[in-house]
């Protein structure tokens, strides 16, 4: 590479549920930019992290994890990961090293993975609570199916490996100017980063059904007031679930409130009045028109379409 150069590209993580890859993007970027939670399916949508160090800018798509199902919103997040990867100048596998690969995972990321045609690192992550037997298994089963990916072993919370794992992405971009400017950390409306905050917390707080059943949309941001108002819409599946979101004399809903609107004033510095408000959107994840409306890109309907 010429003096002087730089290297620019895009970097999707992709894996099975709960693996770690939004702690992974976070701690690479350095900013709580993806919605982390100890539930599995967290991530809904692709989410867009930049890392502009030195002489490279890494943009990274974080995705919703690898799933199976059959129905309409799974469908939909598997469409963002399979899109996200098509756009990949270099994919990060990540894994969940706690435990050893299991048959789901082996089917799964190798049916994912198989037509990669760029740069392939993997990232077994969560050392720093993982036993070695099962960080070993997986070390072998990806040595054997994945030759020519590139094995580095990290902990995204603690941040070991990292630095290393940056660089050794980085030395595979492609030359190119950057792609944004290089204060940017992200791309995706603060509205979105603010909605995201609020269902954060709803996986927090609210057990079972609750926070699959819930998505959250920032109506309303009125600028040039102290407190920032900010109206987010709450959409349940179900009237009944509206009551369980709210809870006894409104306790459960003040809880979500005051705990949302801490990380949302810490995220954008300023103080802010939340406003929520639960709606019910009838069955929303199994409608297309719903999904479109909330922001989703959800795939066309290829089943109809075939004989
Ligand atoms: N001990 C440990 N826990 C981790 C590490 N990385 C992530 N976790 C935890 O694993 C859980 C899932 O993390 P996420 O980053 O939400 O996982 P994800 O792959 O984005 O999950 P989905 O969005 O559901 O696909 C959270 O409780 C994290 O704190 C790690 O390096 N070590
Ligand atoms: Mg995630």
């Amino acid at each position: 590479m010429p003096e002087g150069a730089t290297r620019a590209g895009y970097v999707t993580l992709v894996g099975m549920p709960n693996a770690g890859k939004s702690t992974l993007m976070n701690q690479l970027v350095g900013e709580h930019l993806s919605i982390v939670t100890p539930k599995a399916q967290t991530t809904w949508q692709r989410v867009t992290g930049i890392l502009t160090e030195g002489s490279a800018q890494l943009i990274f798509l974080d995705t919703p994890g690898l799933l199976e199902g059959r129905d309409l919103m799974s469908k939909t997040m598997r469409a963002a990961a399979e899109e996200a990867l098509a756009e990949a100048d270099v994919v990060l596998l990540v894994v969940d090293s706690t435990r050893p690969p299991s048959d789901r995972d082996v089917a799964r990321i190798g049916e994912v993975l198989g037509d990669v045609r760029v740069p392939l690192h993997v990232a077994l992550n969560k050392v720093d609570a993982a036993p070695t037997e099962a960080v070993d298994a997986w070390q072998s089963w990806i040595t054997e199916r994945l030759p020519e990916a590139r094995i580095r072993r990290v902990s995204a919370v603690q941040g070991d490996g990292c630095p290393e794992l940056l660089e050794a992405i980085s030395s595979e971009l492609p030359e190119s100017p950057f792609l944004y400017p290089e204060d940017e950390i992200a791309s995706d409306p603060v509205r979105f980063f603010v909605a995201e905050l609020v269902r954060e917390t709803i996986f927090e707080q609210y057990e079972q059904e609750i926070p699959y059943s819930v998505f959250c949309q920032v109506q309303e941001m009125r600028e040039g007031q102290d407190p920032l108002y900010i109206h987010v819409d709450i959409y349940v599946e179900r009237k009944s679930q509206k009551g369980i979101l709210i809870g006894k004399g409104g306790a459960a809903i003040k809880a979500l409130g005051a705990a949302a609107r801490a990380k949302i004033e810490h995220f954008l510095d300023r103080r802010v009045y939340l406003d929520l408000w639960v709606k019910p959107l009838d069955s929303w994840r199994k409608n297309r028109a719903h999904l479109g409306r909330l922001g989703f890109r959800v795939p066309p309907d290829d089943e109809r379409a075939s004989p």
